[in-house]
């Protein structure tokens, strides 16, 4: 088999990415370890920037989420003081998406579907090689037949457990890790919306957030321990310990019911660098992950793929290799923003096992001012929301 671009992966990052590249008429190979049912059965971002919003709009993928999709103009941080409103809109024009990844993921399928393009399921064995030469290839098994991908250049959309990172030798890459000493355990429930916006909540038994997916369709999330287990926590243990942590008047009429999906997620910040090594590119999750704290996960992973597509597009049809050589650069500095902001709302919103009360202080002291200080609002606000590509 030859291809153009393979890709690994098939995330938000490989799908979108090899959406952009067969619309620009490059052929791609998608290779995905799970079966499609595994990929859309995850619920994992809900929050969209501008920037991102565009890109599927570029991508011809963007119908539903325009009418389906819910704009949202600003959110709301809760403390033990009360509850105040954040707006995007007043803070810097701009505002985000509330649209599901599972549902942009299910909207690139079937654009895939239309356009013909091959996505190959529970592959297994991936192996890069060649990535540092001119003909770089790939192996891998499917359907128990062992197969051969030869290709010009290489896309590890493989999220963080993928085979794309560790490819690049030891020597050349350099890891920054923070991993925070707590986790978020996840509730969608089909009840209202506890809020019309998602609200943020810092307070002494931990982070708590509210938000959804649609009138009928929500999510929440609590901070807990790293030891905790998804057994630990019945539905009704869960919505107590939400309803302690969210403002009292929204605890008060929150709608409950059954969880239609729960899980923990451990929280940590991780970036490698440099994102190429001859030709291959790393995208997404492959390359860095961000705690959930400022929804910047899907975002960034939509920017890298801005950053590769132009430099791909670039190759084949201008006949120049300076997008793909700048890549690593334009998508690091965007990434170590988004790095930033999300180690910044973490630190913010969470409590720290080895808090102490001067911490404690100083964190409702940072709340304080996001609420009085206009500059601080727009700050947060033009992070919240997405810096310019
Ligand atoms: P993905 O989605 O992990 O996809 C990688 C794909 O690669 C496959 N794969 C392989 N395929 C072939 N061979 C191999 N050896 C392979 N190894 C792996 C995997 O099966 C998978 O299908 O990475 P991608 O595409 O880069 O997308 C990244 C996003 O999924 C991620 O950043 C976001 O979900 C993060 N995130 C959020 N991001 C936001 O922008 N806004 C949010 O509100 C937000 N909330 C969240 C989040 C992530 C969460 N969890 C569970 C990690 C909330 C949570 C709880
Ligand atoms: C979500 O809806 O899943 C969500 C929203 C905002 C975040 C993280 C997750 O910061």
């Amino acid at each position: 088999m030859r291809t153009q671009v393979a890709i690994i992966g098939a995330g938000p990052s490989g799908l979108l990415l090899s959406q952009l590249l067969n619309k620009a008429g490059i052929t791609t190979v998608v290779l995905e370890r799970q079966s499609r049912e595994h990929v859309l059965s995850r619920i994992r971002a809900g929050v969209l920037e501008e920037g991102c919003v565009d890109m599927l709009r570029k991508a011809g993928v963007a119908d539903r989420m325009d009418k389906e999709g819910h704009p949202h103009d600003g959110c709301y941080l809760s403390t033990e003081q009360g509850k105040f409103r954040v707006s995007f809109k007043e803070a810097c024009g701009k505002r985000v998406m509330v649209y599901g990844q599972t549902e942009v993921t299910r909207d690139l399928y079937a654009a895939q579907d239309a356009l013909g393009a091959t996505i190959l399921h529970n592959v297994e064995d991936v192996v890069i090689h060649d990535a540092n030469s001119d003909s770089p290839y790939l192996t891998f098994v499917h359907g128990g037949v062992a197969q051969r991908l030869d290709c010009d250049f290489v896309a590890g959309c493989d999220g963080f457990h993928g085979v794309s990172r560790k490819t690049i030798p030891s020597d050349v890459r350099k890891e920054y890790e923070r991993v925070y000493p707590f986790g978020w355990l996840g509730v969608l429930s089909r009840t209202a919306p506890a809020a019309e916006e998602l609200i943020y909540c810092n307070h002494p038994r931990g982070f708590a957030l509210a938000s959804m997916r649609n009138e009928r369709l929500s999510r929440y999330y609590i901070q807990v321990p790293l030891t905790d287990k998804v057994e630990d926590w019945s539905d009704d243990a869960f919505w107590a310990e939400l309803k302690r942590r969210m403002p009292p008047d929204v605890a008060a009429t929150m709608e409950t019911g059954p969880s239609i999906e729960k899980s923990i997620a451990p929280l940590r910040s991780f970036v490698t660098e440099p994102m190429r090594w001859g030709r291959l590119f790393l995208v997404g999750d492959a390359a860095h992950i961000v705690p959930p704290t400022g929804a910047k996960g899907l975002n960034l992973a939509a920017s890298d793929v801005h950053y590769l597509f132009e430099g791909l597009r670039q190759h084949y049809h201008d006949g120049t290799d300076d997008g793909i050589d700048s890549y690593s650069q334009k998508a690091l500095t965007r990434i170590w923003a988004a790095m930033r902001f999300s180690w910044w709302m973490t630190t913010m919103l969470h409590r720290f096992p080895d808090q102490s009360d001067f911490d404690q202080k100083v964190q409702e002291s940072e709340l304080h001012q996001i609420q009085r200080v206009e500059a601080a609002r727009v700050t947060m606000a033009l992070n919240y929301v997405g810096l310019p590509y």
